[in-house]
């Protein structure tokens, strides 16, 4: 049975975690594969708003199996307050929530690493969650990492001592004003790690073949966005994973041939939060509106996030990386009300009109070249049915569609699982 993937095409927060939510019931098993406690997902149901950071978003249901893949990296102090959120909804996390043996530990000098490397930084500084994902992915990729399935041997607090004793020492190099109680956050640590280890560790990429050669549907579940991808985004402004459609087989080991759906998700206009070059980054009324009807703040941090225009041509790239076949649309109900909308088709660059996403987009060599639309005034968020999509949108969709030359499935009209129109 093949494996469908999911993934966000801008700068994350595209809305992944509530489209997952809605999809879980076609799924047995909902895989996340990279990223970590940077990542918030968040899902409406009930009248009830959920954030989840680390925790796959199928949890709510109870047909799915969720599994957190080798690629994630997982603090256990975060994991541990995700599981407390969730304990009054009376799930059976020990059977319905997997954890790969081989994901890797998040420490809290990681998270101490990850404020003194921005704080080195200043000005230039990437606008990281602070989550301590940069350190954790360079202790794996440096081979020094602790991972899910060190909890299980005997001298893992051992290796944590080491690593611990050397983080201390970079984050002296780093002569940085950094104020903490190491002894306070390992007390917070190691009680988190009792916690994570009441759960089920499995060796995952064997549990995924097995399931595969069962039939089983299986949905990944990808985290941030394209333009965050350690390879493909906006470096040095990126992430520290592949969030990209590669990203799914090292996260969780599954072959590239059996990847058969790739789910595209985009806002109908862009967000990023953190610094790094935006094109189509508003500063007008336009954008305030957009940040403001849209409640544009980090599911994380709380930051603000930055607004603009659609960028046709950095989507079309995270089309090509990911291999997208459906596309989904969310927040087009944010845009009911403007006067008209732009969507970025090409860049002047260098004096030359470009349409594809050139090595440097900062904003000295980019300057978008937009089309322009008819908005529409009809409030969409009561609509269900593709028949009720006025004519402006669906023109703003068809137009989209014929420049990414994917059809968009799904149109989200609002945070509510029940906010969703198929076409
Ligand atoms: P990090 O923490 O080291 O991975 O940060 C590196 C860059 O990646 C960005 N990043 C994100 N961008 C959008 N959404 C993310 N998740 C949260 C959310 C973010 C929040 O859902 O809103 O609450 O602020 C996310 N995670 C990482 C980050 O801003 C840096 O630019
Ligand atoms: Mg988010």
């Amino acid at each position: 049975m093949a494996v469908d993937l999911l993934l966000g095409l801008q700068w994350g927060d595209e809305g992944k975690g509530k489209i997952v939510d809605v999809l879980t019931k076609d799924y047995d098993i909902i895989a996340r594969f990279q990223g970590g406690p940077n990542a918030g997902h968040t899902l409406e149901f009930d009248g009830i708003k959920h954030v989840l950071h680390t925790i796959p978003s199928g949890i709510f249901h109870d047909n799915a199996i969720n599994l957190v893949g080798n690629g994630v990296v997982i603090d256990p102090v975060i994991f541990k307050k995700e599981l407390d959120n969730l304990s009054q909804f009376n799930l059976d996390l020990k059977k319905t929530l997997l954890i790969s043996r081989k994901a890797h530990l998040i420490l809290p000098t990681h998270r101490l690493l990850d404020a003194a490397s921005e704080a080195s930084k200043g000005k230039a500084k990437i606008g990281s969650t602070l989550k301590g994902i940069g350190p954790t992915y360079m202790d794996k990729t440096g081979r020094n990492g602790i991972r899910v399935g060190d909890l299980e041997l005997s001298n893992w607090k051992e290796k944590y001592r080491a690593l611990a004793n050397k983080h201390e020492a970079m984050i002296d190099f780093y002569n940085v004003d950094i104020q903490y109680d190491l002894k306070d956050l390992e007390t917070e640590f190691f009680a988190a790690v009792k916690v994570l280890k009441s759960l089920t560790f499995i060796d995952s990429e064997e549990y995924l073949h097995q399931a595969q050669k069962a039939g089983k549907t299986i949905l990944a579940e990808g985290a941030q966005g394209s333009l965050l991808d350690i390879d493909f985004g906006t470096y040095p402004f990126v992430t520290s994973s592949n969030t990209t459609a590669a990203g799914a087989c090292t996260g969780l080991g599954v072959a590239p041939g059996k990847i058969k759906e790739v789910f595209g998700i985009f806002k109908a206009y862009t967000t990023r939060v953190g610094s790094g070059p935006f094109p189509t980054e508003l500063f007008d009324d336009y954008g305030k509106t957009m940040a403001k009807v849209g409640n544009e703040f980090g599911a994380t941090t709380g930051r603000p996030r930055r607004c603009g225009w659609l960028d046709l041509v950095a989507l079309k790239y995270a089309v090509q990386v990911n291999g997208v076949t459906q596309l989904m649309m969310m927040k087009g109900d944010v845009l009911s009300g403007f006067d008209k909308l732009k969507v970025c088709t090409a860049y002047k660059y260098k004096g030359e009109t470009i349409e594809h996403l050139p090595y440097n987009i900062e904003p000295e060599n980019v300057t978008p070249i937009y089309s322009e639309m008819a908005g529409w005034k009809e409030d969409l968020t009561k609509m269900s049915e593709a028949s009720q999509i006025p004519k402006a949108l669906n023109d703003y969709i068809n137009f989209l569609e014929k420049e990414l030359e994917v059809p968009i499935k799904i149109v989200s009209v609002g945070p509510d699982r029940t906010q969703t129109i198929y076409r």
